[in-house]
């Protein structure tokens, strides 16, 4: 579909507040990218309420938003991208560390020097009759200390406003950056400008994106740029880019770490309070864990992220995270009042949503967001669909945005600025096979094994295909900014320095399959049950017993009461067959070795001890 062109809206009629910046630095790479990039107009966010409804209004007016009826949803959009432009794009992402064996065998990387200059020639003129908005924005609470700031210039009033909900963005930024916070440097542009080098004009399109695509870290000097994709990951670069891949460097370097997980408080029927942190592949249960809703009595589970934690070691030798976030970006299809009440709730109004479908009474729909779909929809890519078309309404990576703060079960210290002491630690991943239910780790390394050995079935959050087995370590393949072997050491280093007061952690596994085909677990709030075995060993009040890949529930050790699941299904879901695990240790080992001497010789160790103990 083609637009005309749209108004271009000065700094005075957006952004009263301010044109430029008194501290050098920031100014000079406005001027700067300005100068390459050729926008018709430069705006300061102010991060406002105000500049939100003018920037809406103005993508309304476009027709690159559509109101939802606000009856049903107060102040919230649809949004429908390029069908070419819907996920993470992982073999277009980039490290540029100055070593390429910094970036190691998992990432891709390219000589920084050689992609400042293929750069360079990308973005020049790539904001040509638009307007290069300035966005600064904090990670965690402003002046927090695990808090750090960043600065995005975009050319998508859509990232501004995406931006908008996912940090804490606006004009107090830029007074912190003024009296010299340091800040992360990220630059955006969806390499769609409205006029060509000959000053040639073309009109825009519902989404303007480019089929070329980058997005590049420069971990060395903590920079991002990012061109020709207006979606997620790839455009909101305070969140991957940013919060994982750059973090991760900055947490290498400054001893803590920046982790794919999100974080829950959890609170026992006698009161007790526990905070745990989990590390899940994209689209695999996170923002769903997040809000769980316990369905054995008496437990509480309390939000603090979905995402993304910052964890560092506090003055009292204990673990402590926050979530720098201040919104979620979560996956819609299979978000329901079954699955994820809680979600359904927070995105009452205020919510933008992306590539799901449009009702005929102006809300949205997705698939699983009830069990009967409308007879008549709109899908996302504004196409007439009814059940019987055959294809899904929503796509399966559309996702909604929303504010933490809109969360009815957001935990009341979610935004404590020193974050919230970590209890246990859990890793997971998409397995039909192998991989019991739940499994304890006998120490922190072997928990780093854990971690460093998640697999998980290829979900539709990036580009490539759904259901591929991959290793995914740390849930963080495509988000470590080093050398993924690197990293492990950095996991083993903190956790001698924790000692004793490290986390307990756990591995689990929502998605065995059963010889039909269907998930064995019921998974969603049930999984309270296997969070109420862990607040138990903590305890000590839970025996385990021991196996080679873990220490596991004993046979009544799980609570069960009032779940429909037969012995058969239990022992399915708990069953270690050696034969297959052995074969998981010699890939294990194949993967070790893509790493060479870089790898931990503490994982090695794990390995042969898994090995000798699977072949007793
Ligand atoms: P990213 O935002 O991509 O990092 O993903 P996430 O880890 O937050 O994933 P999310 O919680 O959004 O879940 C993704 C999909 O997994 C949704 O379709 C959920 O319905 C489904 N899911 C989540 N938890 C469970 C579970 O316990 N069992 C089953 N079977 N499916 C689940
Ligand atoms: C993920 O893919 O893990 C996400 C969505 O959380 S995105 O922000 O697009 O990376
Ligand atoms: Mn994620």
């Amino acid at each position: 579909m083609t637009l005309t062109n749209p108004p271009v809206h000065t700094p005075e009629t957006l952004s009263p507040k301010r044109t430029s910046s008194t501290d050098p630095n920031l100014q000079a790479w406005v001027d700067e990218i300005a100068r390459l990039t050729q926008p018709d107009a430069v705006v300061w966010c102010d991060g406002s309420p105000r500049e939100a409804s003018i920037l809406s209004r103005q993508l309304v007016a476009e027709g690159k938003l559509i109101r939802l009826n606000p009856e049903w949803r107060p102040n919230s959009f649809l949004a429908r991208t390029n069908p070419k432009d819907v996920a993470r794009v992982e073999d277009r992402t980039f490290i540029c560390s100055n070593d390429e064996a910094d970036a190691g065998p998992t990432n891709n990387w390219a000589e920084p020097t050689a992609m400042r200059e293929e750069l360079q020639g990308v973005f020049a003129g790539s904001m040509r009759g638009r307007t290069l908005y300035v966005v600064p924005f904090s990670m965690g609470p402003l002046g927090g200390p695990i808090s750090q700031l960043g600065v995005e210039i975009t050319d998508s009033p859509y990232v501004v406003l995406n931006m908008g909900i996912m940090t804490r963005m606006g004009e107090q930024i830029l007074t912190m950056i003024e009296a010299g916070e340091p800040w992360v440097h990220t630059v955006h542009s969806i390499g769609y400008p409205l006029v060509d080098a000959q000053g040639v004009k073309r009109d825009d399109v519902e989404w303007p994106c480019n089929d070329t695509k980058y997005i590049v870290q420069f971990p060395d000097t903590r920079e991002v740029w990012s061109y020709g994709s207006g979606y997620g990951g790839n455009a909101l670069l305070s969140k991957k880019s940013f919060a994982l891949r750059i973090a991760s460097v900055m947490g290498r370097d400054e001893g803590w770490l920046a982790e794919h997980m999100l974080l829950i408080k959890l609170i026992s029927p006698e009161g007790n309070v526990f905070h745990v942190s989990a590390a899940f592949p994209s689209a695999c249960g996170k923002t769903n864990l997040s809000m769980l809703q316990p369905t054995i009595p008496g437990w509480k589970v309390e939000t603090i992220g979905d995402d993304i934690a910052w964890l560092r070691q506090g003055e009292d030798g204990r673990l402590w995270a926050i979530n720098p976030e201040a919104g979620f970006f979560g996956v819609a299809p299979g978000t329901g009042e079954t699955t994820n009440p809680t979600a359904v709730a927070t995105m009452w109004g205020n919510t933008i949503f992306t590539n799901v479908a449009l009702r005929d009474d102006g809300d949205v729909w997705w698939e699983g967001l009830t069990d009967t779909p409308p007879a008549h929809l709109i899908d996302w890519q504004g196409n007439d669909w009814t059940p019987a078309s055959g294809r899904p309404a929503a796509h399966p990576n559309s996702r909604f945005t929303v504010a933490a703060a809109q969360c009815p079960s957001i935990a009341d210290d979610w935004e404590a600025a020193g974050g919230v002491p970590i209890d246990a630690i859990i890793f997971g991943g998409r397995r039909a096979t192998n991989v019991p239910l739940v499994a304890q780790a006998r120490s922190w390394k072997h928990g780093v094994f854990m971690g460093a050995t998640i697999s998980s079935e290829k979900t539709a959050a990036a580009e490539g295909t759904v259901g591929e087995l991959r290793r995914d370590p740390f849930a963080m393949l495509p988000f470590c900014g080093y050398n993924m072997a690197d990293y492990w050491a950095h996991w083993l280093a903190v956790g001698k320095s924790l000692g004793t007061k490290a986390p307990a952690i756990f591995q689990v596994n929502w998605f065995r399959k059963g010889d039909d085909g269907s998930f064995i677990w019921p998974g969603f709030g049930e999984n309270s049950r296997v969070l109420e075995w862990m607040v138990r060993r903590l305890e000590g009040q839970a025996e385990a017993r021991d196996t080679p890949i873990g220490l596991l529930p004993t046979v009544d050790g799980l609570n069960l009461e009032g779940l429909d699941l037969s012995d058969k299904d239990l022992e399915q879901l708990f069953a270690i067959d050696p034969a297959s695990w052995l074969a998981e240790c010699d890939l294990t080992e194949e993967y070790f070795n893509k790493f060479g001497d870089r790898v931990p010789p503490a994982l090695l160790a794990e390995l042969a001890s898994v090995r000798y103990h699977l072949k007793d």
